[in-house]
């Protein structure tokens, strides 16, 4: 633990906690060029619309997000609260199990370390499931979920986030196959174990590494 060091704020605190673990780094492996495509993928120009085909109408008036589980400070953010967080930018490849990726998306919005951060996951926490308004749900493991260039995105490309990519808010962890980044996000819950979401219980993969083809579960 970090007791022998400098007095910190709570954030830096969680960020050298993950650092001391060595966890929260998947995702961030450095990759040669000619992998930035990831197997049985090809690239599109456009960004293509997938989902449930419930695009639900999110009045800003009545969003919430809520954060809970194995977490020591569970938060509910309205949309002035959410707005008042830090807000950051990315730049990142999206991978879809349908074989299409997309290159270079500016996203603007809060990232998931400083939501974290806030929150604060217990010692035992080390799974993530994601709930949205049009009853969606999926499952990945904190450490991906925490990802440096994860984040709950509000704008792409300079423009508030349409509603059927999403919007107000999205979940966006580039590094998994897309399922895994929930539009319209609702809820995050933090768990010891993990559970299977919508798409996990039909089939689909459990972590969902496009470099490593994990499109379906194996059994
Ligand atoms: N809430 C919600 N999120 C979702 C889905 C959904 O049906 N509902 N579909 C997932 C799937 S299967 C994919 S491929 C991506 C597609 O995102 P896009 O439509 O912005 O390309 O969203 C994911 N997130
Ligand atoms: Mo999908």
């Amino acid at each position: 633990m970090a007791e022998d060091r400098t007095p910190d704020t709570k954030l830096t605190t969680t960020k050298r906690k993950w650092a001391d673990e060595g966890r929260f780094l998947t995702g961030r492996v450095a990759r040669p060029d000619e992998d930035r495509l990831p197997p049985g993928q090809h690239l599109v120009k456009n960004w293509p619309v997938l989902d449930l085909g419930q695009h639900p109408i999110i009045d800003p008036q009545s969003w919430s997000l809520a954060i809970g589980g194995l977490v020591a400070h569970p938060q509910r953010f309205d949309w002035a609260g959410f707005q008042a967080l830090p807000m950051s930018k990315t730049l990142s490849d999206i991978h879809c199990v349908t074989t299409w990726s997309r290159y270079d998306n500016h996203w603007r919005g809060v990232t998931t370390r400083d939501l974290l951060d806030l929150v604060q996951p217990l010692p035992e926490a080390a799974f993530v499931m994601l709930k949205s308004y049009d009853g969606y749900t999926t499952n990945l493991p904190l450490a991906d979920f925490a990802s440096e260039d994860a984040l709950l995105a509000t704008h792409w490309e300079g423009e508030p986030l349409t509603r059927e990519h999403g919007g107000p808010v999205r979940l966006i962890v580039p590094h998994l196959y897309l399922w895994k980044s929930a539009k319209w996000i609702s809820g995050i819950e933090i768990l010891g174990a993990d559970r299977a979401g919508f798409w996990e219980k039909n089939g689909y993969h459990m972590l969902g590494d496009p470099w490593r083809e994990q499109r379906y579960s194996e059994d």
